[in-house]
C-alpha cells in the first residue's frame, strides 16, 4: 500500500471532501509501514475497505417552523465500520454539516472506538440544521422529523447514535422520544439520554473529564504536575465545560473559553462560581460567551480564537481545524508544553507538525477525547443489563479506559529516542484491532 496513491484515488472517486482526505491522510501515513508488514492485508484490499464507509444514509428532513413556514434540511448517517461492534457515534446539528465532515468524523470514530477497548464500530451523522436561535418547539419538531427518516437504520445492536456539536441532552431526549414512539420499544438505541430514562451518570462529564485524565498521563511521562498550570480551553459547550470543571478540581487555571463569535480571557481564572455561570448561560439560556466578559469585566475578543493568550497547556474543544500553523507557532513561542484535543481534528496537519517538531506533548482527539464515547459504551452495557451504575463506578471505569488508551499510545508510538508519538500510537493501535477483525470475517 502506498498511502499517497490510496489518497489520490479517494480524491478522484469522491471529489470535494477535504476534511475526509485530511483525516484519512493522517491515519494512512502513520499506519503505512505496519500495514505493509502484513501482505495478507494488501491481498484482501483491506485499505480501501477500511477507508470507504460501509454505507451512507442521506435524506431530506421537512419540518414546520414557529411562523408556519415549511423548512427543509439534509440528514445523514455515515455507517463507517461495524467490524468490532455495532455502529456507534454522535449526531452533529450545525449549519456547516456536509458529507465530507461526517465522513471524516465517522472514519475517526472507527479508530477511536477501537482504542476504547469496548466493542463499538464507527459511525457519525447529523444535519445542516442549526439549533441556534430556534425555539424548543422547533428543535423538537426537527428532531422528530429527523428520526422519522433515521429510525429504520438504527437499533441497540445495529447503530447507536449520541450527541456531538449542537446535539446535547435536549436533542437526544426529543430524538429518543420519537424513536420510542415509532418502534414502541424502550431500548438503549441512543446514548447521552437523561438519567430518568436510561442515561448514564458521568456521560455529560465524560469527554472533558477523560481528556484531563489523558493529559495527566501524558504530563506524568515527563514528571510534570497539572496543578498550577495555566490552560487555554476553546469552545464553551459540553466538552469545554467539563474540561474546565475537571481542570479546576485538579488545581489548574483555565483562562479562556470561546464560541463561534469570539473568546473571553480571564487572567484570574474561571472559578467554580464563574463556571456555574457559564453552564447556566450556555445550557439554560443558550446565550453567548461575550456575556461572560460583560458579567465579570474581562476581555472579549470578537471573531478570534484564544490561541494568542499565554498558556502552559492548550485544550481545543470547539471544532475541526481551529488551530492552524500560525496559532501553533504562537502557542509554542508562548511556552506551551502540551496540547490535548477535546474536539475532533482541531489541529491542522501543519499545526501538528509544529507541535511535534518542537517537542510538545501532543494528543490527537481520537485518543484524548475518547472518554465520551467510552461512557456511551458503558451506557449501552447498563441499558442491555437493565441496571444503573453509580457515579463512582462509571468514573473509575472511565479512568481505567483513559489509562489503557494512553498505554496503547505508548506501546505503539514510542520512538527510538524514547519519546512518544501519540498520533502514530493511537492510529496503529486503533487500526490493528479493526484490521484483525476484518481479516477474520472474510471479504465483505
Ligand atoms: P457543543 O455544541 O456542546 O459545543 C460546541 C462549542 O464549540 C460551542 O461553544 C460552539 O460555539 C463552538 N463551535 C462549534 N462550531 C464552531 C465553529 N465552526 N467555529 C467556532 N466555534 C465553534 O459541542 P461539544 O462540546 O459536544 O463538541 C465540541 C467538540 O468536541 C466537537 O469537535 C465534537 O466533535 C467533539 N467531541 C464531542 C464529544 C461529546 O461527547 N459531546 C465527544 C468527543 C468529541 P457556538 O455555540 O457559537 O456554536
Ligand atoms: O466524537 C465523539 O466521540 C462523540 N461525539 C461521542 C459519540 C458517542 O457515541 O458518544
Amino acid at each position: 500500500m502506498k498511502a499517497e496513491q490510496v489518497i489520490d484515488d479517494l480524491k478522484r472517486r469522491f471529489p470535494n471532501e477535504p476534511e475526509y482526505y485530511q483525516a484519512v491522510t493522517e491515519v494512512l501515513k502513520s499506519i503505512e509501514d505496519v500495514y505493509n508488514e502484513h501482505p495478507e492485508f494488501e491481498a484482501s484490499n483491506l485499505i480501501e475497505r477500511l477507508c470507504i464507509p460501509d454505507r451512507i444514509h442521506s435524506f431530506r428532513v421537512t419540518w414546520v417552523d414557529d411562523k408556519g413556514k415549511v423548512q427543509t434540511n439534509m440528514g445523514y448517517r455515515v455507517q463507517h465500520s461495524n467490524a468490532i461492534g455495532p455502529y456507534k457515534g454522535g449526531l452533529r446539528f450545525h449549519a456547516s454539516v456536509n458529507l465530507s465532515i461526517l465522513k471524516f468524523l465517522a472514519f475517526e470514530q472507527t479508530f477511536k472506538n477501537s482504542l476504547t477497548t469496548l466493542p463499538m464500530g464507527g459511525a457519525k451523522g447529523g444535519s445542516d440544521f442549526s439549533p441556534r436561535g430556534k425555539s424548543n418547539a422547533e428543535v423538537m419538531r426537527f428532531c422528530q422529523a429527523f428520526m422519522t427518516e433515521l429510525w429504520r437504520n438504527i437499533g441497540p445492536d445495529t447503530d447507536v447514535p449520541a450527541g456531538d456539536i449542537g446535539v446535547g441532552g435536549r436533542e437526544v431526549g426529543y430524538l429518543f422520544g420519537w424513536y420510542k414512539k415509532l418502534t414502541r420499544e424502550h431500548t438503549g438505541t441512543l446514548t447521552g439520554k437523561g438519567l430518568e430514562f436510561g442515561g448514564s451518570l458521568i456521560r455529560p462529564e465524560a469527554t472533558g473529564y477523560g481528556n484531563v485524565y489523558f493529559l495527566k498521563h501524558m504530563l506524568a511521562t515527563r514528571g510534570i504536575a497539572l496543578k498550577g498550570k495555566t490552560v487555554c480551553v476553546s469552545g464553551s459547550g459540553n466538552v469545554a465545560q467539563y474540561t474546565a470543571e475537571k481542570l479546576l478540581q485538579e488545581g489548574a487555571k483555565v483562562v479562556t473559553l470561546s464560541d463561534s463569535d469570539g473568546y473571553i480571557y480571564d487572567p484570574d481564572g474561571i472559578d467554580r462560581a464563574k463556571l456555574d455561570y457559564v453552564m447556566e448561560l450556555k445550557n439554560l439560556y443558550r446565550g453567548r460567551i461575550r456575556e461572560y466578559a460583560e458579567q465579570y469585566g474581562v476581555k472579549y475578543v470578537a471573531g478570534a480564537r484564544p490561541w494568542g493568550e499565554k498558556c502552559d497547556i492548550a485544550m481545543p474543544s470547539a471544532t475541526q481545524n481551529e488551530i492552524n500553523a500560525d496559532d501553533a507557532l504562537t502557542l509554542v513561542n508562548n511556552g506551551c508544553i502540551a496540547v490535548s484535543e477535546g474536539a475532533n481534528m482541531p489541529s491542522t496537519p501543519e499545526a501538528i507538525k509544529i507541535f511535534q517538531s518542537n517537542g510538545l506533548l501532543y494528543a490527537p482527539g481520537k485518543a484524548s477525547n475518547a472518554g465520551g464515547v467510552s461512557v456511551s459504551g458503558l451506557e449501552m452495557t447498563q441499558n442491555a443489563n437493565h441496571l444503573n451504575w453509580s457515579s463512582k463506578e462509571v468514573d473509575e471505569k472511565l479512568q481505567n479506559i483513559m489509562a489503557d488508551i494512553h498505554a496503547q499510545c505508548v506501546k505503539y508510538g514510542t520512538l527510538p529516542d524514547g519519546s512518544v508519538d501519540y498520533v502514530k500510537g493511537a492510529n496503529v493501535s486503533g487500526f490493528m484491532k479493526v484490521a484483525k477483525a476484518m481479516m477474520a470475517q472474510g471479504i465483505l
